[in-house]
């Protein structure tokens, strides 16, 4: 579709930093690209350094605005440097709303987003180098069921990133579809928009092998805030957590599940980091 929809295949020699939801904290985006090597105010990224954020830039927090304006600098002046995702909350802006939120963004900013989605400068996934393995990125996740019965067990993450993105371009609303976060009940097939890590993405792949590992935001298996796991102990007993990053590194029988989503409410209340891996 859109000129600007780049390969999915990392490249072995850069560096990428996967950003998890920023929910309107300008600040906070500001100063983790600075500290990455990346100018906030030309919107230029190191040559050797590709960024990926995994959506939800938007609500929660004071600035989404700021937050959009800055993600467009970035997708204008160091393209393909900057890789952005679809989170929910981008989502509402695309299509009819499926839920209710307290914000809504001016008409620029959504204008901006709808520039994005239709231009393929904002898709559904992408593909990072993690040693000798590739990890999809996704904002939610891609629960068992999805990767199963909607896409048909493909073995690559490249692959399944290319389908999820097709499936963007081409409209379909599966990729959108809600589950317990929606108000429905958990299912082990719900979206790559929309899946919780703690009901439906991290049980949907117990007792499963994966056949790739997967960086996601949108949600996670402990709470950073009240400092306890909110997922259930098969999950929690499989999960290491890196606290100075926020991060969330679940294993499974052929890979493993890394949440990095910090949990920005209203505030930045503890620290978080980009997960980043080295060059080859
Ligand atoms: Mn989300």
């Amino acid at each position: 579709m859109g000129a600007g929809r780049a390969s999915v295949t990392p490249d072995l020699t850069l560096r990428y930093a996967v950003i998890g939801d920023v929910g309107g904290h300008h600040q906070a985006l500001r100063a983790e690209l600075t500290r990455l090597g990346a100018d906030p105010d030309s919107g230029t990224i190191p040559a050797d350094l590709r960024i990926v954020q995994v959506g939800d830039l938007v609500h929660r927090g004071p600035d989404s605005r700021a937050v959009v304006a800055l993600v467009d600098r970035f997708l204008t002046a160091a393209a393909p440097g900057w890789v952005q995702l679809v989170g929910n909350h981008e989502a509402q802006y695309l299509r009819a709303p499926t839920f209710k939120w307290h914000q809504r963004l001016d008409g620029e900013t959504i204008a901006i987003l709808r520039r994005w989605w239709g231009d393929g400068l904002m898709t559904v996934a992408t593909v990072v180098p993690a040693g000798d393995a590739d990890l999809l990125v996704t904002h939610a996740g891609l629960t068992e069921g999805f990767w199963r019965a909607d896409l048909g067990q493909p073995a690559s993450a490249v692959r399944a990133a290319e389908m999820l993105n097709m499936m963007g371009a081409l409209g379909r609303t599966s990729i959108f579809r809600g589950g317990a976060m929606l108000g429905g009940s958990r299912s082990a097939s719900a979206g790559p928009m929309w899946a919780s890590a703690s009901m439906e993405l991290l049980p949907s792949w117990l007792g499963r092998r994966m056949p790739f590992g997967q960086i996601h935001g949108h949600s996670s298996a402990y709470d950073w805030q009240r400092e306890c796991f909110r997922a259930a102990e098969a999950i929690a007993a499989r999960t290491r957590l890196d606290h100075d990053c926020g991060h969330e590194i679940t294993s499974f029988d052929g890979g493993e599940i890394v949440g990095i989503d910090p949990g920005h409410g209203a505030h930045v209340p503890h620290p978080w980091q980009a997960w980043v891996t080295s060059a080859a």
